[in-house]
C-alpha cells in the first residue's frame, strides 16, 4: 500500500468510456440486470465464461463444439440453448465446463473494458466481497456500468454507487466526477429497497413483459455470491482470494 488515496469514479455506458477511462488500473464492468449477475452466478459454480459481443461469434464457438448461451432484448437468440439467466448457471452439470456468452449490452461492455490491465466483473451478487478485494488493491478504478444500447440505466448505477460509497467511505478512495457522487446518491435513496426503487425503471419493465421477474429479484439481491469473476486473456475465471492481487 502507498498510504496514497486512490481514485474511483462512475461511467454510466459505454458510449462514454472514452470520456472516462484515462489513468485507471482496473476496470469493474456492471450489467446488474442480467449479464454480469449471470456471470458471477456462472463463476462461482465452477463455469468459465467467454465473453463475445458478436451473435456471429458465438456462432462461430458453436459450430467448433464449444457450449453457447446468446441473449439479444432479453430473449434467448434462435438456435442457442441459454441466454442469460443467472438461474440456468446453476445448472450442476456446467460445473468445470466453458460457456462462450454473447448479450445484449454486457459482453460489449467487458470487451470494451479489456483495453485495461485488470477487468473484473461486478454486480449485486458478489458487492462485499468484490469491494474488499477492490480496496486490498491499492489501484486506480473505473466503475463501468453496460447501461442499455448506450444510455444510462438506473440498476447499474446503483450497483456502483455502491461500491463508490463503500470505497469512499473506507478512506483509501477519493472520487471527483459528479457521475460518482450521483450514483452514489442514488444508491442511497434505492438501498432499502431496490425492487420497489426500480418499479418504473425501463430494464425492469421490459424483463416484466418477459416474465422475467424472479431473474430480477435474484439480480437485486445483495451478497448471495462471494466470487470475484476476473478477465484472465479471453476467459473469465474466479479471483483466488487467498493469495491474487491484481
Ligand atoms: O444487456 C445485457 O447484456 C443483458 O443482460 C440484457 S437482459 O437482461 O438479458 O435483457
Amino acid at each position: 500500500m502507498t498510504g496514497e488515496k486512490k481514485r474511483v469514479e462512475v461511467c454510466y455506458s459505454p458510449s462514454q468510456w472514452h470520456l472516462y477511462k484515462n489513468n485507471y488500473e482496473i476496470a469493474v464492468v456492471i450489467d446488474v440486470l442480467r449479464a454480469t449477475s449471470a456471470i458471477c452466478t456462472a463463476v462461482e459454480n465452477g463455469v468459465t465464461i467467454v465473453p463475445v459481443s458478436s451473435v456471429e461469434e458465438a456462432k462461430d464457438y458453436q459450430n467448433k463444439g464449444y457450449i453457447a448461451a446468446a441473449e439479444r432484448d432479453g430473449q434467448i437468440v434462435e438456435g442457442f440453448d441459454m441466454g442469460n439467466s443467472p438461474v440456468s448457471y446453476k445448472d450442476p452439470e456446467l460445473k468445470g465446463k466453458t460457456v462462450v456468452l454473447t448479450t445484449t449490452n454486457g459482453t460489449t461492455a467487458i470487451n470494451i473494458a479489456r483495453e485495461k490491465e485488470t477487468v473484473v466483473i461486478g454486480s449485486l451478487n458478489n458487492l462485499d466481497s468484490l469491494c474488499k478485494w477492490l480496496k486490498e488493491q491499492d489501484k486506480n478504478i473505473l466503475l463501468l456500468g453496460s447501461g442499455w444500447k448506450d444510455k444510462f440505466n438506473l440498476e447499474d448505477t446503483i450497483c456502483a454507487g455502491a461500491i463508490a460509497d463503500e470505497l469512499i467511505e473506507s478512506q483509501k478512495f477519493f472520487a471527483e466526477e459528479d457521475s460518482t457522487i450521483a450514483a452514489k446518491f442514488i444508491y442511497r435513496s434505492a438501498k432499502e429497497n431496490i425492487f420497489s426503487f426500480l418499479k418504473a425503471s425501463s430494464h425492469r419493465k421490459r424483463l416484466r413483459n418477459l416474465n422475467l421477474n424472479e431473474d430480477v429479484k435474484y439480480c437485486l439481491t445483495p451478497n448471495n455470491l462471494t466470487v470475484v469473476p476476473i478477465l484472465k486473456g479471453d476467459e473469465i475465471v474466479a479471483v483466488n482470494l487467498e493469495v491474487e492481487k491484481a
